[in-house]
């Protein structure tokens, strides 16, 4: 047999459902051999002490993304790739947005093109559908899942991007005749309007009013209608970036229905709270994102969402944008309120550790549902399996080594995303990840870069195994109760 290129030698392998000690051979980017005495290697990493886990897949982050006039994201594809990889994940999925009047091919292209050359991590494409035209949705997008590209996002809310009822009935239609996979931001448009309208004319215009603009029962509305529309179709449905227990509940009533449905949380709505935005002056729009983070209440029923399954995978929703920059959270001038603060916060680089520290190590979820919750299930659930988010002879080398007793402060300073801040600053967390190996090639270790930017490549996906089966035109659609489990 030929020789391998690298071992990892002496570390304690875990999967999303094993954990086992064992050494990893790696030839041509792949995993070759798991075992004992492996023999002649290149390269032997040695992974006594250490934790070796699938890199992590965060298939939830938002990189040079159109965010408006005058407002820059503060990631481009190497900060942004860059940033992941020293968080541990070896594959993030950003998302190709279609501006309204335009094809999806010629945004696919663009976004290729600000891509290209540019990776640290491998990077695969959802979708965003703001104009779900004829063309759109009879020509351009079935085609483009034939490519590869075989989930896209569909929003409820934002001027530009709210698809009405019969839009995300139609696009939904469109998800189901082509196989494809839907993710939904859940938050009621309208009832949002008013009360940024209602609350700008009382004179509560600072950050915190955010979350006051969009409580608890925007989100939890629309997740219900989200939820009633796919069931009308008969398609699945992820919905994205869940903030509290009431959206939860919807989903997990809906699952035990026999539903199709899944969930996703991210650190902000473990770790953070409404009162981080009542910082003093403009300070709390560090941590303004939709939906907004909520209470204490809210963050135990999102650990229960990822304890109990409700929640498949957990994202960090990287959205970054600067704060001393009046291109990002400061309000520009002549503007008036929360109303103009972009909506997202960093977390790429964080997602991993978080979840590690307050989950893994604190007890709340186990290490394999760690590994399940960050690579594993994004995997399968976007098309990336097997080749992604295990450890298996055959699979891509992506590899993060953990050190799962390293106490470290999360610092801006220490971070390497484009932002100026992290909303995480000043936790401490135990365990993180000091080396990351991306299809075999390590791109940082012990805090240094070493990969090449033009190592990480795009990923055409299979369709989610989860999506419906293809082929299935559309005759007839659920009758209601149909889908008692
Ligand atoms: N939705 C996201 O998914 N990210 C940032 C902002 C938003 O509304
Ligand atoms: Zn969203
Ligand atoms: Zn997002």
């Amino acid at each position: 047999m030929a020789k391998l290129d690298t071992i990892i030698r002496g570390g304690t392998v875990a999967t999303a459902s094993d954990t086992f000690r064992c050494d990893v051979g790696i030839r041509d980017g792949r995993i070759a051999q798991l075992g004992e005495d492996l023999g002649q290697a290149g390269e032997v990493i040695d992974a006594a002490g250490l934790l070796v886990l699938p890199g992590g897949i965060d298939s939830h982050v938002h990189f040079c993304q159109d965010s408006g006039p005058g407002i820059v994201m503060a990631d481009d594809f190497e900060s942004g790739t860059r940033s992941a990889a020293f968080g541990g994940n070896t594959t993030v999925m950003p998302f190709c947005i279609q501006q309204k009047g335009h094809g999806l091919r010629q945004a696919l292209k663009d976004y290729h093109a600000l891509a290209e050359g540019k990776c640290y991590t491998d990077v695969s494409f959802h979708l965003v559908i703001s104009d779900p035209t004829p063309q759109v949705l009879g020509q351009e997008l079935p085609a483009l899942v034939d490519d590869g590209y075989t989930s896209f996002k569909v929003f409820m809310t934002y001027q530009d991007l709210a698809l009405s009822d019969l839009q995300m009935l139609e696009v939904m239609a469109t998800a189901r005749e082509t196989g494809s996979f839907v993710m939904v931001h859940a938050e009621n448009y309208d009832a949002i309007r008013f009360l940024t309208d209602r609350l700008e004319r009382a004179g509560h215009t600072a950050p915190h009013f955010h979350g006051t603009s969009r409580p608890v029962p925007v989100e939890r509305e629309a997740t219900h209608r989200a939820i009633s529309l796919a069931e009308i179709i008969d398609v699945p449905v992820m919905i994205v970036h869940v903030s509290n227990g009431e959206a939860m509940e919807e989903i997990r009533r809906a699952q035990s229905r026999g539903l199709k449905v899944f969930g996703e949380t991210c650190p902000q709505y473990l770790v953070l709270t409404e009162k981080d935005m009542e910082g003093l002056n403009m300070e709390g729009a560090k941590y303004v994102c939709s939906p907004p983070p909520r209470d204490k209440a809210a963050q135990d029923a999102c650990w229960l969402g990822l304890q109990t399954g409700v929640f498949s995978v957990f994202s960090s929703d990287h959205c970054p944008f600067r704060y001393d920059d009046p291109k990002g959270k400061l309000i520009p001038k002549g503007r008036t309120s929360f109303r103009w603060v972009p909506n997202g916060i960093p977390g790429v680089e964080t997602r991993l550790p978080i979840l590690f520290s307050e989950g893994v190590s604190k007890g709340r979820i186990t290490l394999n549902q760690f590994v399940a919750l960050t690579a594993t299930n994004h995997a399968k659930m976007y098309g990336l399996a097997p080749r992604k988010g295990t450890i298996a002879v055959g699979s891509d080398a992506d590899i993060a080594l953990w050190d799962a007793n390293r106490k470290v402060r999360i610092a801006a300073q220490d971070l390497h995303h484009g932002a100026d801040y992290t909303p995480y600053e000043g936790i401490e967390v135990t365990g993180w990840p000091v080396r990351t190996i991306v299809r075999g090639k390590t791109v940082v270790a012990d805090g240094k870069l070493i990969g090449a930017m033009n190592h990480g490549t795009h990923l055409k996906r299979d369709r989610s195994p989860y999506a419906a089966p293809t082929g299935k035109q559309i005759t007839s659609f659920a009758p209601a109760g149909s889908h008692k489990g």
